[in-house]
């Protein structure tokens, strides 16, 4: 129980993405927090791999021992009242299982599941048998799952080569048992999204954006829907202004490394990088030590 008086405060949602850690910050659990506090939203994150790569590529990958996920995401969830959940990257079906699991026991009110299978650099980030448990279980406990458009060819066995292979995917996906399907467009000419609503089709257009070498596109809209959906927005609203979100990140990105540009989460607070010692700013009667001056 929190000590401190919460009166009048404006707590924010408290939201927890379930991901693979990228070190390059680029993807995973890293981009989902940018993503959840540039939204005024609680971040909170269970890591299910613990990955070796930078903005170049992806080295290695070791999964976190399933019991150890377990351990990560009980511990969380008895301490405090989790508004939203977000799940990425599972590494292996021992770990998809713990989140089916972990899902059954706590029914959230938003589960927004990325089904990510591999990186940008083709390494596998899903173990055969985790692709079949996602199809088969983890499918119909999510309130929407976001694949793109090879993931959502693994999923329904399709080719999909147009916008209207993506809407008969997402159907597809549909009567597989998600409850909404937001089929992306990114690897097409045109970036539009495909949303299924469990009822209707609807697109988000959007042309695509010049920059195309980016990274961590895929989890940042999956958090950026999962934050709007727990600050009660409906399905097609929460992904427009996802995307709107997404591409103005893409428009600010900045190079970080030698390969795959990460997006900027904070464009909106943009301000100019601190160069020590050019700067005066202001005395906030901190101790000395802490001081600008002091540096
Ligand atoms: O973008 C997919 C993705 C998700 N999560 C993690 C990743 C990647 C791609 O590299 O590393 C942890």
């Amino acid at each position: 129980m929190s000590h401190l008086h919460t009166q009048g405060i404006n707590v924010p949602p408290i939201l927890l993405t379930i991901a693979g850690f990228d070190p390059s910050c680029g993807a995973g659990v890293v981009a989902d927090l940018k993503t959840f506090a540039a939204h005024g939203c609680y971040g909170m994150a269970a890591i299910t791999s613990m990955t070796a790569q930078n903005t170049q590529g992806v080295e290695a990958v070791h999964n976190t021992p399933s019991s150890e996920l377990r351990e990560q995401l009980e511990v969380l969830a008895k301490d405090s009242d989790i508004a939203a959940v977000k799940i990425g990257m599972l590494g292996n079906r021992g770990n998809a299982v713990v989140v089916g699991e972990f899902l059954d026991a706590h029914k959230f009110a938003v589960v927004v599941h990325d089904p990510v299978m591999r990186s940008s650099s083709n390494s596998e980030l899903l173990d055969q048998g985790g692709v079949k448990y996602l199809c088969t279980e983890l499918l119909k406990r999510s309130t929407v799952i976001t694949p793109n458009i090879p993931e959502a060819e693994v999923l329904t066995g399709m080719s999909i080569t147009d916008v209207a292979g993506m809407e008969a995917a997402a159907r597809k996906i549909g009567e597989m048992g998600a409850k909404a399907v937001i089929v992306k467009g990114g690897h097409m000419d045109r970036a539009i999204d495909v949303v299924f609503d469990g009822k209707e089709v609807h697109q988000l257009s959007g042309d695509k954006v010049k920059l195309e070498n980016t990274h961590g596109t895929g989890c940042t809209f999956a958090s950026a829907i999962t934050a709007q959906l727990a600050a009660g927005r409906g399905l097609v609203e929460a992904a427009t202004l996802a995307k709107a979100y997404v591409v103005k990140a893409i428009e600010k990105a900045y190079p970080v490394g030698k390969g795959r540009v990460p997006l900027d989460h904070f464009y909106r607070m943009r301000i100019e990088p601190l160069a020590r010692g050019t700067h005066t700013l202001p005395n906030h009667g901190m101790h000395a030590a802490a001081e600008p001056a002091a540096h």
